[in-house]
């Protein structure tokens, strides 16, 4: 079994291994947790409540606002989950907790109490390659305007965040995006140092 694969065992105690679940987490408002740095903490206590097999949470971080002067400074989490099998029911599973921190829809890339992104479930395209193309492949002043109205994985702007890519090397430095055919680390490695320097973990 490779190493790092999540393996569980049935009832019967034969070993099954669970999908990688990779699971973006940022807030930068107060809602029902009185701040950012709390509603991280509790939304991963939360998907931990949540009918999920296993949760491997990133340590927390404080990042500047993207984009730059939009809003207050964030903070941001990553996690790897195992389980459940469907992508869409775990995109509802992360709405639904999104929607328990009171997060609004106003404005894309607007403040949030709470985002839960789906960042990757194993090496799954959804919902096929020239679907994802297109919204890797979306001009920067589109990016904002453009919401995608159904799951896309991996998620389309992954490897330019330094905000979602950090986080993940504390928990999935070696998944491998299935597209780009690069690790976390490597993806990592790929930003600009200046972005990264400004991921400080939090409490350290
Ligand atoms: N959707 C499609 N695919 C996915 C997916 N893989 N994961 C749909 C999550 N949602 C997905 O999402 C917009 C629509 O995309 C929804 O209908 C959803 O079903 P959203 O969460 O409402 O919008 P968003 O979070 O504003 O957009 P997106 O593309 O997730 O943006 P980002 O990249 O998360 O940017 N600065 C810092 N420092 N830290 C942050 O966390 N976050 C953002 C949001 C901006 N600046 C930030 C941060
Ligand atoms: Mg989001």
């Amino acid at each position: 079994m490779p190493q790092d694969t999540v393996c569980h065992k049935t009832k019967k105690n034969a070993p099954v291994s669970l999908p990688k679940v990779l699971v973006a987490v940022g807030s930068n408002m107060p809602g029902i947790a009185d701040s950012p740095y709390n509603a991280v903490q509790a939304a991963l206590r939360r998907l931990g409540d949540s009918p999920v097999n296993a949760v491997f949470p990133s340590r927390l971080f404080s990042t500047p606002c993207f984009p730059a002067g939009a809003g207050p400074d964030y903070v941001n989490a990553a996690a790897v989950l195992s389980g459940p099998r469907d992508a869409h029911e775990i995109l509802g599973l992360l709405h639904r907790i999104e929607a328990e921190f009171d997060r609004q829809r106003e404005t894309r890339w607007g403040s949030r109490t709470l985002d839960l992104d789906l960042i990757g479930v194993d090496d799954l395209v959804l919902p096929d390659l020239a679907t994802w193309r297109h919204w890797h492949d979306l001009a920067p002043e589109d990016q904002q305007q453009a919401a995608p109205d159904r799951l896309i994985l991996p998620h389309p702007r992954l490897q330019d965040r330094a905000f979602v890519l950090v986080p993940l090397l504390d928990v999935a430095p070696d998944w491998r995006h299935p597209i780009l055919g690069l690790t976390v680390s490597e993806m990592v490695a790929n930003l600009d140092p200046r972005d990264t320097a400004q991921i400080r973990p939090m409490g350290a």
